[in-house]
């Protein structure tokens, strides 16, 4: 082992092993916990972590509007909280329930559907369902994404 070791450091210098022991000790290391951005949370309370209000719309977010529209449609109680801390999927929006956060507006809505027992959706047909997913899908997944580089890539002013 060890003339293993001295080769590699006779033949590339110090570099290779300098980064085998940042990766390593990175690892061991692992990732900071997060904490919960409302740690004083109220039993059964959604908490809704989205971007600040911008002038001429409700949230600039759409899948942060679509969230809280459902929210409203759905009767559950909830507060929102400005921020520009992302999730731990590295996203907004996301939501803090009984201090578990939860991440991604479709992965939440399935989440709140079940906890509360609520879905507005109940009086549509399966075909119905069907459809609706299949649009969110497309939109969510791919004309967002022509609108973000609308936004971004022409309409952003670069500071
Ligand atoms: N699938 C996610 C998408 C959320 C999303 O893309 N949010 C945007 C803001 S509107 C974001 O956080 N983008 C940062 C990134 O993806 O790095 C959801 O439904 O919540």
């Amino acid at each position: 082992m060890f003339w293993l070791i001295s080769w590699i450091v006779y033949l590339f210098g110090l570099l290779p092993l300098g980064l085998v022991a940042l990766i390593s000790w990175k690892k061991l290391k692992g990732k900071p916990e997060r904490t919960l951005q409302k740690p004083d949370w109220k039993k059964d309370v959604v908490y809704l972590f989205t971007f600040p209000l911008v002038p001429s719309v409700r949230s600039f977010s759409p899948f942060a509007l679509k969230l809280e529209t459902w929210l409203r449609v759905a009767g559950i109680k909830y507060e929102v909280v400005y921020t520009m801390k992302f999730s731990k999927k590295g996203q907004i929006p996301y939501i803090e329930l009984n201090g578990e956060e939860i991440a991604d507006s479709n992965i939440i809505i399935k989440t709140l559907k079940s906890y509360f027992n609520k879905n507005p959706d109940s009086q549509y047909s399966m075909t119905d369902l069907s459809l609706a997913h299949s649009v969110t899908s497309m939109v969510e997944n791919h004309t967002a994404l022509t609108g973000f580089h609308y936004r971004y890539g022409y309409k952003m002013k670069v500071i």
